[in-house]
């Protein structure tokens, strides 16, 4: 992924150090995008090894509507443990907006459907689109993530929020903006996170994968992750892998990891680095 070694790059050569709400300082820059055609493979870095498993599960549990960490841990994914409560909780994040949206009646609007009935329907819609940043639940700076739960709020504000969808040539193509990108640990998760999501789209609504768009507002390196990121980048990239789905599911809550094989998957080895909480 020639787009991602640039971006880190860039931010390398051309940001501002930055001190950050976590305390551990990062290098920024503001405003950045790039483009992946999924014709071209699934965007999945192979200049480290990724684990695939907890970004589908991660997607799979978002999908679900679910904000409890219990599922994720049963099926092997830890990512999120250090900003739930002891019970689990993570307050209204990403699948409680996405798939019941509260509304000023006590009703709830499930957005995905509304994506879904958009492809099938009026694919030429400039309106398919979902969004995670609902005001009313933001978590209150000055208190812990634990003390927002708590409190009904999100345990972190959505990183990335805003997904829309479009479709020209019978192709699907989805941009998303994330608010804030952690360039090193996040960025490929909800890179390979909306490839995954989009192909799911696509098999559900009977159309093919176009372009993913990543459009990224603080586009940062964290401070302890710059050693990683060289290492990174004296990588060479190799052929990216492609995604098989083994069964057409009845719909795209019914998906789960299994359904996924990614063909040809042949990273570097994987480079850790500790997440800034
Ligand atoms: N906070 C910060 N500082 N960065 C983020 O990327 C981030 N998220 C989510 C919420 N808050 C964030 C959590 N997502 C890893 C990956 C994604 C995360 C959190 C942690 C991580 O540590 N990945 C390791 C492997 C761990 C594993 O897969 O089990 C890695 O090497 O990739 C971004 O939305």
């Amino acid at each position: 992924m020639k787009v991602y070694l640039d971006l880190l790059r860039d931010i390398m050569a051309h940001g501002v150090d930055k001190s950050d709400r976590t305390g551990t300082g990062t290098r920024s820059v503001f405003a950045r995008q790039f483009r992946h055609d999924l014709s071209e493979g699934f965007p999945l870095l192979t200049t480290k090894k990724l684990h695939f498993k907890s970004i589908a599960n991660e997607l799979i549990w978002f999908l679900r509507g679910d904000t409890n960490t219990a599922w994720l841990r049963e099926n092997g994914v830890s990512i999120w443990d250090e900003w739930a409560t002891e019970e689990g909780d993570l307050g209204p994040i990403y699948g409680a907006q996405w798939r019941s949206w509260p509304t000023a009646d006590g009703g709830a609007i499930n957005q995905i459907d509304y994506v879904i009935d958009c492809l099938k329907h009026k694919p030429d819609s400039r309106r398919i689109l979902f969004h995670g940043w609902n005001v009313e639940y933001l978590p209150d700076e000055t208190l812990s993530p634990q003390e927002n739960v708590r409190q009904g709020k999100m345990a972190l504000p959505p990183c990335h929020l805003l997904y829309q969808f479009y479709v020209a040539n019978g192709r699907l193509s989805a941009q998303l903006y994330i608010r804030s990108s952690d360039s090193f640990l996040g960025l490929p998760y909800n890179l390979a996170s909306l490839a995954l999501l989009t192909h799911m789209l696509c098999q559900q609504c009977e159309l093919e994968p176009g372009e993913v768009i990543i459009s990224t507002g603080d586009s940062h390196i964290y401070s302890n992750h710059f050693e990683q990121v060289e290492t990174q980048l004296e990588r060479e990239p190799r052929a990216l892998p492609t995604l098989r789905i083994k069964r057409k599911p009845e719909s795209i809550y019914d998906y789960c990891f299994d359904d996924f094989e990614l063909v040809g998957y042949e990273p570097h080895a994987h480079i850790a680095g500790a997440v800034a909480i």
